[in-house]
């Protein structure tokens, strides 16, 4: 059925589709990749492949989103709650910080899992011209990396309608000779079958402890049924001309004029909740039935299933910020970018942005990690799990604005399983109702702290907010989306959930006021009156403003769908007791309910000004003196050296663009590009002397450049918020709206020329012109439409679904 959709709609440009030979929408280089972090990244959202583009030697370094270490286990800890009140009064009677940290350490769960490689394929070209003209390329739109020189090319994609990895080989005249092997950094062993495919069969670690845990036997495979997953990789070789042989656990391909290498992947994975295993035969059965059917597929066609599928997505959207366009390949820009101006430089970036989420997050997939889904480690950097108390949502802060609302899916499924899971560790860890998420989760849906039993700092461990951030992502989807039924089936239910468990947290503090305790602002620690260092406190910045948000959309979810009034009430009331924000001695929004000194003053979490960015209740028009408070935390921040990891920097960014300053999220996404981002234009995070990839900071920034362009979040459409001068000229299309609005804004010399708008559900909407401008007129079709002014300065108007609207300024 999907099938035949996507066959029926194949335009006919797909079909000739040619990789691009530089332009805007290509990453391109003119060497091999030396290093992981310098391949070239593809993914169908479950399938991953990094293309390193080597001259004699190919690396295909490949992934599956469901292949994890460990299993289902009981990581609730049933003595936590146990130490809830004593550590409740150390915070709120008798101060002791400290104490109370080391009593928060002994209510941790376990550490939780890793993300695994899946293999390595591994081509070894022999009788190869000398290489002249080499370039290597990744075509955004077409999501196809290249290798060409002397003749001699490779492209490589993953197909998501055919769920195979694709890679074809041409040379001239029929000279192509060359080995192709399979292994991998996972317990495995690999073998040739039918002469023409590779086959790896493995099993995952039992166990695999996170990298910064330093443990004798961190990595513990186990053969006991259960005790870790099963998964094969098959790569099937068609030649054209010459022949292809099986030699020494090798396939062997020999002058042939043109050969296509088919890669599946499956594992047996049944679920959060289910002990892995499927059997080998059906593990092997369902690599089978992919390569099977892609096998007597064309190349052609695939190729163009596979374009047409992508560009369903990818193109919704086109970004341009004008000239000059660099010639150079992608690595030198990126060196070049302080120097010369290359606006483009930064429309790739965002363009990259919905690449990767196109390429890690697809309906029915694994959400994107804190890599996506490329990873080459058994011990990646942090697990490269869910890190919930800011990565895992930043990975989807684009994905409604930037129009790619169907790759927001993963999480939601994600968040659906934890708030299964979180209803026990809700239970154990505070005998509450309701659901709760701590920082880390993995494939089985941990939602219980992390940290070995008393191991982990609580700073990060204990920290116990991700259930309303997360159901956060769900209001948000209904509110650009409108669409009532997911509102019914799946946001609501689980956003009552969290609301429960922090109406049951909150507990009043001595003047009698709600609060949450024991509370933690994201990895930050402060410094106490007595000068020790410390963690826990009662009714942090970011907490106040989760349940403020989760109270408050659950109340107008509930009278939307004419459901709970009781419940409704008592989350009103909560709300109107609950303590308030507080601005501290230097004007700054403060970060706990104290005005702590902090220890480190450019720490990188900055989740106090959560309620300016991605929260939406800080704006400059409607609450200006709390806008004012963050902008001044922000400074603070940043003039002590914050923001140094890309995903810190990318929510600087997003700040900025809130606060409607142009200039200064210029700023910082120069300072991205300069100090955290890879040859590859990967987001950095800084480890020990080098650094790591990271994705949620190449998510973060594509958000923050939308929100650069547009905004929706105060009750009105905002065009150009926060346009820098050095973007004078440019067009957006296809950027999304709350109200489920699709938007196209054209600018020059600094100023709106043109929008477009184009709502697929009726209803009222306020539209703000950018500013020093005015809308002067809203056209439908032909006809002019009537504005109704507003004080402020916007102005309102009804729209209905299916018309374009066409704006004029002045
Ligand atoms: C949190 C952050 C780190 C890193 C890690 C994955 O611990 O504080 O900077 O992003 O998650």
């Amino acid at each position: 059925m999907k099938r035949r959709r996507f066959l029926a709609s194949l335009p006919a440009a797909a079909l000739d589709a040619q990789p691009a030979q530089g332009g805007e929408l290509v990453l391109w280089y003119n060497a091999p990749s030396k290093l992981w972090t310098d391949a070239l990244p593809l993914g169908n959202g479950r399938l991953g492949a990094m293309v390193f583009g080597g001259v004699s030697s190919e690396r295909l370094q490949l992934n599956e989103d469901t292949l994890w270490s460990g299993f289902p286990k009981i990581w609730n800890n049933p003595k936590a709650k146990d130490h809830l009140a004593e550590i409740r009064r150390l915070v709120l009677e008798a101060e002791d910080y400290a104490a109370a940290d080391k009593l928060c350490a002994k209510m941790q769960g376990p550490y939780n899992q890793s993300y695994q490689p899946l293999a390595d394929l591994r081509l070894e070209f022999s009788g190869l011209p000398a290489p002249s003209g080499y370039r290597r390329d990744l075509d955004l739109d077409t999501a196809i990396a290249s290798v060409s020189f002397s003749g001699h090319r490779r492209e490589t994609f993953v197909s998501a309608p055919d769920q195979v990895i694709v890679t074809r080989i041409t040379a001239p005249a029929g000279s192509l000779n060359f080995t192709i092997a399979i292994d991998s950094p996972v317990r495995s062993a690999s073998t040739t079958e039918g002469g023409d495919t590779l086959v790896l069969r493995g099993k995952a670690p039992a166990h695999v402890d996170p990298n910064y845990y330093r443990t004798p036997n961190p990595i513990r495979y186990d053969d006991t049924e259960g005790m870790g997953m099963r998964f094969e990789a098959r790569a099937k070789v068609l030649a054209e001309g010459g022949a292809v042989k099986a030699d020494a656990g090798k396939l062997r391909v020999e002058g042939a004029r043109a050969a296509t290498i088919l890669i599946s992947a499956a594992t047996g994975f049944r679920g959060f909740k289910r002990v892995p295993d499927l059997s080998a035969e059906a593990i092997s059965a369902a690599a089978r039935k992919h390569l099977d059917a892609a096998a007597r597929q064309p190349y052609n066609a695939l190729k163009a299933r596979h374009i047409a599928d992508h560009q369903r997505l990818f193109r919704r959207v086109s970004l341009d910020l004008g000239k000059p366009v660099s010639e150079l390949p992608t690595g030198e820009r990126l060196k070049a970018f302080k120097a010369q101006p290359d606006p483009q430089l930064l429309a790739l970036y965002f363009q990259y942005g919905r690449y990767l989420l196109i390429a890690s997050s697809r309906p029915g997939t694994q959400p994107a990690n804190l890599q996506g889904i490329w990873n080459e480690s058994v011990r990646p950097p942090w697990s490269s799990n869910w890190t919930t108390n800011i990565n895992a949502q930043m990975n989807y802060w684009p994905a409604e604005t930037c129009n790619l609302a169907e790759c927001h899916e993963p999480l939601f499924d994600l968040i659906e399983g934890l708030a299964e899971n979180g209803r026990n560790t809700a239970e154990f860890n505070y005998g509450l109702k309701g659901w709760v998420c701590h920082h880390n989760t993995d494939l089985w849906r941990q939602t219980a702290p992390v940290g070995d039993y008393g191991k982990g700092s609580p700073t990060w461990a204990n920290w116990n907010m991700a259930a309303p951030w997360f159901c956060a992502h769900l209001w948000e989807h209904f509110l650009f989306s409108r669409d009532t039924e997911f509102l019914i089936h799946r946001a609501y239910p689980v956003m009552k959930g969290a609301a429960e468990f922090c109406l049951g947290l909150l507990v009043p503090d001595k003047q009698g006021r709600l609060t949450t305790c024991p509370s933690f602002s994201t990895e930050n620690v402060f410094i106490t009156p007595d000068g020790k260092t410390a963690a826990a406190s009662a009714g942090c910045t970011m907490d106040l403003a989760l349940v403020r948000e989760i109270f408050t959309n659950t109340i107008e979810a509930a009278s939307l769908l004419g459901v709970d009034a009781e419940f409704s009430q008592q989350l009103s009331t909560a709300l109107s007791k609950l303590a308030p924000y507080q601005t501290g001695a230097r004007g700054q929004l403060q970060e706990w309910s104290k005005d702590f000194k902090e220890r480190e003053p450019g720490h990188r979490h900055m989740s106090h000004m959560y309620p300016l960015y991605p929260g939406s209740e800080f704006t400059v028009r409607g609450t200006p003196q709390w806008a004012q408070a963050a902008r001044r935390s922000l400074e603070l921040r940043l003039e002590a050296g914050g923001a140094y990891t890309g995903w810190s920097r990318a929510w600087s960014i997003a700040f900025w663009a809130r606060l409607e300053e142009g200039t200064k999220a210029h700023e910082g996404l120069a300072k991205l590009l300069e100090l955290s981002t890879g040859p590859n234009l990967f987001d950095t995070h800084p480890a020990g002397q080098g650094w790591i990839f990271q994705i949620d900071g190449n998510f973060g920034a594509a958000a923050a450049i939308a929100e650069m362009l547009l905004q929706s979040h105060a009750g009105e459409i905002h065009l150009l918020p926060a346009l820098p001068p050095q973007w004078p000229t440019g067009s957006v299309k296809g950027l999304r709206a709350r109200g489920s609005i699709e938007i196209d804004i054209a600018w020059s010399a600094g100023k709106a020329i043109s929008a477009e708008l184009r709502p697929s559900k009726t209803g009222p909407v306020s539209l703000r012109a950018p500013r020093n401008q005015r809308i002067k007129a809203v056209l439908a079709g032909t006809s002019p439409f009537s504005l109704s002014p507003r004080p402020g300065g916007s102005i309102e108007a009804r729209l209905l679904a299916g018309r374009k609207y066409r704006l004029e300024f002045s």
